[in-house]
């Protein structure tokens, strides 16, 4: 991450929080750092307000870290639990109004593109399931069929955390929520598929747990999609408040739900496949050459 966003105007320096100059201090400003050095620099403020043993949170410092080129990315979000967190990032944050997060994006994106030109300004979209798969669906999907080059990381807690639990779209059926107390009637939304359907260059499910493998996802997906086409991270991010989860559960829980019902998926076109192979050095991507036929 650059230094330049987030050092002190002169004169400053004195008046600002401490939480605000141990990131100047401690930062990961200007280095490469990896999910496995977490801990050992400061990608975020701690005094966000998100729920103590939040699993988005530590879903959002991974993919936070993930980014490939973090000193040129553009988060955009949505009201929701998780743009308390990822606005307290060192990196710049667009928030609008509540589901217009893939329209912000679109323009944001072909903005830059048209400004910076062959320079990488990487566009993330990170939104709720009620953001993503309910209010915001029509932006969201309309921005894959019109292959909108930028990354849309789902944070899926099966709920609406931010306003006390109400049931989404995104919900599994026949789960009780304090404003859903009949259970919810339908079943989750499918949103992988009709990721598919409307043409994402790279889609995958993961959960918080395995942090390399959303580090991995992460990047793919940022890469992918400044070239190739729209790219959707689906995060199984619980909320441990409308679903009870005792806080030290929480990992335990995304475990369990990882090997029950959200196992890890990774879908990629085949031009992407090439063009991370050839671009960016994945040289495993790329099919292996069939070995000639030896006549007998
Ligand atoms: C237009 C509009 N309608 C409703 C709200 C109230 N509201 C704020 S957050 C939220 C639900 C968020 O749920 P989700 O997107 O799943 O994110 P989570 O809080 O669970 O992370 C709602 C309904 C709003 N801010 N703006
Ligand atoms: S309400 Fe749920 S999703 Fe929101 S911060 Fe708290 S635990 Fe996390």
């Amino acid at each position: 991450m650059s230094l330049d966003y987030v050092k002190f105007s002169a004169g400053f320096e004195p008046f600002m929080p401490k939480e605000y100059r141990d990131m100047v201090e401690h930062g990961p400003f200007g280095k490469k750092v990896t999910v496995s050095q977490m801990g050992s620099f400061k990608e975020i403020l701690e005094e966000h307000p998100m729920c103590a043993g939040c699993a988005m949170t530590l879903f959002i410092r991974l993919a936070i870290i993930a980014f490939p080129n973090p000193e040129d990315t553009i988060t955009v979000g949505t009201a929701g639990c998780g743009r308390l967190a990822i606005s307290q990032a060192a990196i710049p944050f667009v928030y609008g109004n509540y589901g217009d997060q893939n329209g912000v994006a679109s323009g944001l994106s072909r903005g830059l593109r048209i400004r910076f030109g062959d320079k990488p300004k990487d566009v993330v979209v990170m939104a709720g399931d009620g953001g993503t798969a309910d209010i915001g669906f029509q932006q969201v999907l309309h921005s894959w069929f019109r292959k909108e080059r930028f990354t849309t990381i789902m944070l899926d807690n099966e709920v609406y955390g931010n306003t006390g639990g109400q049931e989404s779209g995104m919900t599994t059926r026949g789960a009780v929520l304090k404003m859903a107390p009949l259970g919810k009637k339908f079943e989750k939304m499918d949103m992988v598929s009709m990721a598919k359907i409307a043409g994402c260059a790279y889609i995958a499910t993961v959960v918080p747990n395995n942090p390399r493998r959303v580090e991995s996802c992460i990047k793919k997906a940022v890469l992918i999609a400044r070239e190739v086409g729209p790219t959707y991270i689906q995060a199984y991010t619980s909320c441990n408040i409308e679903y009870a989860i005792p806080t030290d559960k929480v990992m335990e829980d995304a475990k369990t739900v990882e090997e029950d019902r959200y196992k890890f998926t990774e879908y990629m076109s085949d031009e992407a496949k090439e063009y991370l192979a050839e671009r960016y050095g994945y040289k495993e991507l790329l099919r292996k050459p069939v070995a000639a036929l030896t006549k007998v």
